[in-house]
């Protein structure tokens, strides 16, 4: 991390506890100044902006997570997260998400094509079924009865991009440090996870993805897994996850985090012991895949970790809409 990165997270955290402590003796009581919405990557400023009009606006936290990744899956043109995001090894693009909030409540969708809006679909799934994963064509089913439009999602330059890979046609994620040096990849950054606090002490989280590029037809990765790519409990915190998504899904890494947080552990320690697991499990893979935390305890407070350096997180409250810190790393 650079020295000014430091200087600008440190001089946030203290405006973070100022305004923690102001929000709490306010008059008023119930002030935004309380609340704060962070996301992973570069795209999460943006994303956060997206939240923080409804978190400023006194919205719950579970709102403006949904409102942050409607953002995302609408308005950005990646190959990760959204309608623009890479296809699977058969040339389907199939998109993840999952949203939950702080008592439990949560829904989730996999492997759903051809909707915009997989993170609405995924608030419809908690809210009005009694289930929490709905996954592919079932999703799809239940997307179009409950009003959202189906329609191909899969951009030329997507379709483009996966007739070339076919040449080779190797799976192998690449760290996304490396991938954004390849020749007219600029990209660094992958999946949208969102952790809101709102002016009333309420948690929220939301993940949303088109999942890892060429993965085989059917393959669903950890974001939509609840415990795996997300995770939120009011008594503690919450926790989401970015990456190769089968490292989060065996060690239940969101889950994880929000668990050693449970037992005393700062965000960041709790993100750091969660990615030394990763590492104790699989040292070799550890080298050659990324995997990024982010979590937000009740007070508010935020720590990242991740195997490679690489990993950025937006953070957004009252003091600053556009902080974008660096994550340290193992590696
Ligand atoms: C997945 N975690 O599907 C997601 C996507 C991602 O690097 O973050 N890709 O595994």
């Amino acid at each position: 991390m650079t020295s000014r990165r430091r200087f600008l997270q440190s001089s946030l955290l203290s405006a973070t506890a100022l305004a923690l402590a102001q929000g709490a003796t306010a008059a008023t009581g119930k002030t935004a100044t309380r609340a704060r919405v962070v996301s992973t990557w570069d795209f999460g400023v943006g994303a956060n902006q997206a939240a923080w009009a409804k978190l400023s606006a006194g919205s719950s936290a579970l709102d403006a997570v949904e409102t942050g990744a409607r953002w995302a899956e609408e308005t950005l043109c990646n190959t990760t997260v959204g309608h623009c995001g890479y296809p699977d090894r058969d040339g389907v693009q199939t998109l993840d998400a999952s949203i939950m909030d702080g008592d439990g409540r949560c829904g989730a969708v996999a492997a759903i094509e051809d909707i915009l809006h997989p993170i609405s679909v995924a608030r419809a799934v908690m809210e009005k079924t009694p289930h929490v994963l709905l996954v592919g064509e079932g999703a799809q089913q239940f997307a179009v009865q409950q009003g959202f439009e189906k329609k191909p999602l899969l951009t030329p330059e997507a379709k483009k991009a996966w007739q070339e890979w076919l040449k080779t046609a190797q799976y192998k994620p690449q760290i996304n440090t490396e991938r954004a040096k390849l020749p007219g990849n600029k990209e660094n950054h992958d999946t949208l996870g969102m952790l809101a606090l709102d002016a009333n002490g309420n948690l929220a989280g939301a993940c949303t993805t088109s999942g890892m590029a060429w993965k085989l037809h059917g393959r669903v990765g950890d974001s939509p897994i609840v415990g795996a790519g997300l995770y939120v409990d009011h008594a503690v915190g919450a926790a989401t996850a970015s990456g190769v998504g089968e490292e989060m899904i065996r060690n239940a890494a969101s889950f994880l985090v929000v668990e050693l947080m449970r037992q005393g552990r700062t965000p960041m320690e709790a993100c750091r012991e969660a990615i030394d697991r990763v590492v104790r499990k699989r040292p070799e893979a550890s080298k050659t895949l990324q995997v990024c935390f982010l979590a937000m305890n009740r007070e508010g407070e935020v720590g990242a970790y991740a195997l490679h350096k690489g990993f950025v997180y937006a953070v957004c409250d009252a003091a600053k809409q556009d902080a974008l810190l660096d994550s340290r790393s193992v590696y």
